[in-house]
């Protein structure tokens, strides 16, 4: 059974149900004739969730700290009916790519085990986390007996763009809307977290709450436990701008990610252990902070003190926390071989002064004593900074990433990042709006125009300035 963050289901604003406007339309029209031609029905209503974009604070979620991301334009709508003389669930998607899918007890989704893939999931299995979230929430009395949706998307797919955490949002929406079950935005954010988890990832969090809690004009800085977000502001003549990298990575289909949660927790128990706390009940690298009370720079110093440069052996994080190679495998939740080794300093200290770095940005958005120019400055050097310690102390960065950022700061941007998981995907990019203009052109040339990924490509799809945009909402086809 999914809780919301401290076990229990926070109240707060809901989800709005909104008129569509023209842009959304055309596409809802697409989206409703596939359903009826699919289905022979009318859908009765649709849920767009967007993806997102994080400025900055990556990797830091899941060890507790805020991050600063916002909701885009590029979203997954769904066409949903309930059907209440059929137990089936059916599932189509406008992409033929995706192939259609049918279960023909709704309610026994619940029992189903989501993360059992070898090359990566197929589609619907994250469209099954969010049902499954949905129905461990809604009473029995209101479930639907069947459901019909019908699925659309323009996010990126497999680059660091949140479609997978959109997919599973708007999969939860839809069955909690359709079962007319009343939600917060925070606990939709908090129980599709969860949810988004049956598939493989042990995320933190940070694309869902965006997904729900996202708000035109500003980005969020998001903190966890409880969920809360803050509008921070962008400076006005900041312009952030996406690029692909078109190096695609799907996070569920490799341990790397995985990896990454692990060693940030076992640094978390290693360092908890050095200074004498039971660390049997420290999992985030927040915990041991709290624990010890010191600021993050302090946090960044004590790693130095007490976690090695060399990578650790398995054997020897069982020494330090006097326990066996199979508890060791028991507690860290993820598949582990003993032969793997841990980089816990390096991962730790990125987490820390990263952390840092999202509260100086948004520090640096609010402060009233800068200059234009000196706080777009100040902003672009985090993004950078944040990227330098992606690349080496993370090492979640790509070649094609690498290149991509040189290459953005080449055409002048004033700070240039790795955003999403990595290993791939996207960057983003900062640069003023009297420039966005010539930086997208320069940098369509310097990257893409030669190179042989990017033949045949619509290459707006790929590279473009990106706005604040609002979280998820609910429209009617009437
Ligand atoms: P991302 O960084 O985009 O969240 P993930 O690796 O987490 O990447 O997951 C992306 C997966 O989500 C895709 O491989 C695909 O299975 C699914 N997905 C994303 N967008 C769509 C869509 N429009 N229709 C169907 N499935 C989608
Ligand atoms: P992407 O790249 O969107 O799948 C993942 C995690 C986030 C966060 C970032 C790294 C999920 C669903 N998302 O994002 O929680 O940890 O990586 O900052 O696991
Ligand atoms: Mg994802």
């Amino acid at each position: 059974m999914l809780a919301a963050q401290n076990g229990s289901l926070i109240g707060g604003e809901t989800i709005s149900i909104l008129k569509p406007d023209e842009r959304l339309k055309a596409r809802l029209n697409a989206l409703a004739s596939h359903f009826r031609s699919r289905f022979q029905r009318e859908p009765s209503f649709l849920v767009r969730v967007p993806g997102r974009v994080n400025l900055i604070g990556e990797h830091v979620d899941y060890c507790g700290y805020s991050v600063c991301p916002m909701a885009i334009e590029q979203d997954v709508l769904v066409a949903v009916c309930r059907s209440d003389d059929d137990d089936a669930l059916r599932l189509t998607n406008v992409d033929s790519k995706y192939q259609d899918y049918l279960h023909n007890d709704l309610q026994e989704i619940r029992e189903f085990r989501l993360d059992d893939h070898t090359l990566g999931p197929a589609w619907y299995k994250y469209f099954l986390c969010g049902v499954k979230g949905a129905l461990e929430v809604i009473p029995e009395k209101r479930r639907p007996r069947g459901v019909l949706a019908a699925v659309c998307g323009n996010i990126p797919p497999n680059a660091g763009l949140s479609s997978s955490s959109a997919l599973v949002s708007a999969a939860l929406l839809a069955t909690v809307h359709a079962s007319q079950h009343e939600m917060s935005k925070e606990d939709m954010a908090t129980v599709s977290a969860s949810a988004e988890r049956y598939i493989g990832t042990q995320g933190g969090g940070m694309d869902q709450a965006i997904a729900f809690l996202g708000k035109a004009g500003s980005a969020k800085l998001i903190e966890f436990n409880p969920l809360r977000g803050f509008d921070v502001t962008l400076p006005d003549d900041a312009v952030f701008v996406i690029a692909h990298s078109l190096a695609d990575h799907n996070k569920a289909a490799t341990n790397d990610f995985n990896t990454r949660v692990l060693e940030c927790r076992l640094a978390a128990q290693v360092m908890a252990r050095r200074r004498g706390l039971e660390w049997h009940s420290v999992q985030k690298l927040i915990d041991v902070q709290q624990l010890l009370g010191a600021s993050l720079e302090e946090m960044a110093a004590i790693v130095s003190r007490e976690l090695h440069e060399p990578p650790y052996e398995h054997k020897e994080i069982c020494q330090i926390l006097d326990t066996t190679p199979e508890e060791l495998n028991r507690i860290s939740k993820v598949p582990v071989d003993t032969t793997q080794k841990f980089k816990l300093r390096q991962r730790a200290l990125h987490v820390f002064e990263e952390a840092a770095r999202v509260l100086s940005f948004r520090s640096v958005c609010e402060s009233k004593d800068l200059d234009a120019a000196d706080r777009l400055r100040q902003l672009g050097n985090l993004m950078s900074s944040s990227h330098s310690s992606l690349q080496s102390l993370y090492e979640c960065s790509h070649p094609r990433i690498d290149v991509l950022v040189e290459a953005a700061n080449a055409c002048g941007a004033l700070g240039a990042r790795l955003t999403g998981a990595g290993w791939g995907g996207c960057v983003v990019a900062m640069t003023t709006n009297d420039r966005v203009e010539d930086f997208v052109e320069n940098l369509k040339k310097k990257f893409y125009h030669n190179d042989e990924c990017a033949k045949g490509l619509d290459l707006m799809r790929y590279v473009f300035p990106t706005e604040p945009k609002n979280g998820a909402s609910i429209h009617y086809f009437q």
